[in-house]
């Protein structure tokens, strides 16, 4: 089996570094702005590009920038999508599972209790298990990678941005996606309600930054190094940092909160509510990329990473309190939040973690109600 993560010598987990990296906006000589060019492949499990749908749904991009998703098994050759001959060959299963595709990716399923045992690694479920590829027919995520750079030689990473004009990649980086999503490139396309949504705004941008720079080496990326570290030592001082790192957002969401109640009154949490994130008093994209961390936390990263001193349900009131407002109160949160997709990925693509592919059911519900 080919290796399914890279590790350095000691055992550490090592991210690559993404390799597309041009922007969009009407100065740019190749990338201009226009609705229906670019196009998002994204996978509904992983938390990076989590990042991209949602800042495209929040941005009210979902109709200027389309967006396909991969299957959520993993393999050696990397992600996939739904073969689409093998689906019409197959006419009784395409049609029994017609109807999900009419609302699309955009359809929250909020029942959450299909039994995963009837889901197998092969299955071929349209707009369930993921979507086709609908400009080349492309089977994979690596067919892309090829055709944007015949020479391409590292991981085929998912999301991409891509021109269907020029056929290439234009940014493979996730944090960069959503900030090219957030600018006002695309503002002519959008309504006025969502021209006003900006996730950066510049009077909080260098706390943004900050705050996402040791989120993302000690929680978003630090999961993955406990996860993946192939050394118990390595193991247990990722973890153990993790957990300090969200008992230190713990403690700012605490004391966030703690200041709402004193503006207005214990009794009033929809007000409280509605300034409670984690920069400022408005919804940016430090909560984005907190929250594509924090809402696998309970069902995968506990068990399957091992990140488990506690879960976010049963130790850390206020960052439960934060993430239940956002997957409740917004639906760019809720609707792109699968949590199949979720369980199954990592506990059936990762085998060299849990060889049997057995997908562990809890926690029960997926995510409590406010
Ligand atoms: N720096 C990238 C990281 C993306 C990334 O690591 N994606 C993972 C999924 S969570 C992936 O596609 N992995 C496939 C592979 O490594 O084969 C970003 O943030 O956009």
């Amino acid at each position: 089996m080919s290796k399914q993560w890279a590790t350095s010598k000691n055992g550490a987990f090592q991210r690559q570094v993404s390799s597309f990296r041009e922007t969009i906006s009407k100065q740019h000589p190749i990338y201009k702005p226009a609705k229906g060019r670019y196009w998002l492949y994204v996978s509904l499990a992983c938390p990076w590009a989590h990042r991209t749908l949602i800042t495209r749904d929040l941005k009210g991009l979902s109709s200027v920038i389309g967006c396909s998703v991969v299957h959520w098994h993993l393999d050696e050759k990397g992600w996939r999508f739904l073969d689409m001959e093998k689906l019409v060959e197959d006419k009784e299963s395409f049609l029994e599972h017609w109807h999900d595709a009419a609302g699309g990716i955009e359809t929250a399923r909020e029942d959450a209790s299909r039994s995963f045992a009837a889901i197998k690694n092969d299955s071929q479920r349209f707009m369930v298990d993921a979507s086709n590829e609908p400009h080349y027919g492309y089977k994979r995520i690596s067919d892309l990678y090829y055709k944007s750079e015949p020479q391409y030689s590292a991981r085929f990473t998912v999301p991409i941005l891509w021109d269907l004009e020029t056929q290439t990649i234009v940014n493979n980086e996730s944090s960069e996606i959503i900030r090219i999503l957030n600018s006002s490139a695309f503002d002519e396309f959008v309504d006025d309600k969502h021209k006003k949504v900006d996730l950066v705004p510049e009077h909080l941008e260098a706390q943004i930054d900050d705050f996402n720079s040791w989120v993302y080496n000690n929680i978003n990326n630090g999961v993955y190094k406990a996860g993946f570290a192939e050394k118990a030592d390595v193991y247990e001082s990722e973890v153990a940092n993790v957990f300090e790192h969200l008992d230190k957002v713990e403690k700012i969401l605490g004391d966030k909160y703690a200041a709402l109640e004193d503006k207005y009154g214990k009794d009033d949490r929809q007000k409280a509510l509605s300034e409670f994130f984690t920069v400022g008093e408005q919804l940016t994209e430090a909560d984005i990329r907190l929250y594509t961390t924090i809402i696998r936390f309970d069902p995968v990263y506990v068990q399957h990473f091992k990140c488990n001193f506690t879960s976010i349900r049963a130790g850390y009131p206020f960052i439960h309190l934060w993430v239940r407002n956002l997957y409740w109160n917004y639906d760019a949160f809720r609707h792109t939040t699968d949590f199949d997709h979720i369980k199954l990925h990592y506990t059936r693509s990762h085998t060299r973690i849990n060889p049997l592919g057995i997908t562990p059911l809890g926690p029960k519900p997926d995510i409590r109600h406010l």
